[in-house]
């Protein structure tokens, strides 16, 4: 009986293995007939499939679906913040505090921050040149400070802030072969009132710590991507633009964002790798909220740089390394990054590294 049982499950484990193998040739027919139909990448399965439909950037870069196939995936992206900076320039956590010292002055000096951000996407074919996303996310952050109170920094008990971010719902239109035009509409489902405890008293946590925008926000991309004839490169570009129209319900809106995204992928058999390039300039907060502004009252604040709408914004370049493996309708990828550049408006924490994974199942 054992051994019957025994021998069922390696027929099964074979007969899987067998139709694994057979989609592989599904896919690798198509990629013939695709070298032929030249770029036209997003109608069917094809060797560039994997490359452009790409589990594990941390950015979306959009692409269509074909009419009728949908699309689920799950991405987990971790951001590692540490260290301070003015503009280029280093800044020692030393020279932050006291409150009332030259040249920054405050209470509190955040040293390390970490973002967790869970994104769950469904997308559909609408038509073969049509598509459409909806995209909601989880977040956590955390963020060490030291407390200066005039006796020399000391390690303050951590901010913590956790819950949904704001919902992303996107139309994605084909131009042609290569180009990709689409419009995301971000709806403010991330909550902006976030609280943190400090010295035992209560306050609204400051805007980087919150979870959403807190506004309606537009977000037009035109993305170009392209497949050698041999099918075993993809490259391309994306830009977008992140838009926050008017002011929040509590008198402020985040810096308008621009992004630029390159990058160049490499097919391996069933896996890929890429090299990506990232640049992101992003505003200053225009308005105050005047909760969080309670922070920087030098009476009864604790006044650290992230509650001063002038101390975000500036411009990042970012590099990053991937790869992903393809299994069936399966794939799953991971990327690391580095940010190269930052010049930051006032005086901020500094991004150090990200990773990012994902898992996606297409049918
Ligand atoms: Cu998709």
């Amino acid at each position: 009986m054992k051994k019957y049982t025994i021998c069922l499950s390696l027929c099964l484990m074979l007969t899987c293995g067998a139709a694994g193998a057979f989609d592989m040739d599904d896919m690798h027919m198509d990629q013939e007939q695709h070298a032929h139909t030249g770029h036209d990448m997003s109608s069917h399965m094809g060797p560039g499939f994997q490359m452009v439909f790409n589990p594990a950037f941390s950015d979306d870069i959009y692409h269509v679906h074909p009419a009728g196939m949908w699309m689920v995936s799950y991405k987990f992206m971790h951001v590692n913040m540490d260290g301070l900076q003015e503009g280029t320039t280093n800044i020692p956590a030393g020279v932050v505090s006291p409150q009332g010292s030259k040249p920054y002055g405050f209470m509190m000096t955040p040293t390390r921050m970490s973002m967790d951000m869970q994104m769950l996407m469904l997308m559909y074919g609408v038509s073969d040149d049509l598509s459409v996303m909806a995209m909601a996310s989880y977040q956590s952050m955390t963020m060490d400070m030291l407390m200066n109170m005039g006796a020399g920094n000391i390690p303050s008990a951590p901010m913590r802030t956790s819950g949904f971010g704001d919902t992303e719902l996107r139309g994605i239109y084909k131009i042609n072969g290569y180009l990709v035009g689409s419009l995301g509409l971000s709806i403010p489902t991330g909550d902006t009132h976030q609280q943190i405890e400090m010295m035992s008293r209560t306050f609204r946590a400051p805007y980087d710590m919150q979870l959403g925008s807190g506004t309606f926000d537009l977000k037009p991309a035109l993305t170009y991507s392209a497949l050698s004839d041999d099918a075993l490169w993809n490259w391309g570009g994306q830009v977008m633009y992140t838009y926050h129209p008017g002011n929040n319900d509590d008198g402020y809106k985040l810096g308008n964002n621009t992004k630029l995204t390159t990058w160049l992928q490499r097919a391996l058999g069933p896996a890929s790798a890429w090299l990506r390039l990232t640049f992101n300039d992003t505003g200053r907060i225009h308005g105050q909220d005047p909760e969080i502004a309670k922070m920087l009252d030098s009476v009864n604040g604790a006044s650290m740089p992230d509650a001063d709408p002038a101390n975000y914004g500036g411009q990042r370049l970012d590099g990053h390394l991937g790869m992903s493996y393809a299994k069936g309708p399966f794939s799953f990828g991971v990327e690391g990054g580095i940010p190269l550049f930052q010049d930051v408006n006032g005086l901020q924490l500094v991004n150090s590294w990200y990773l990012t994974t994902g898992l996606q199942v297409m049918f």
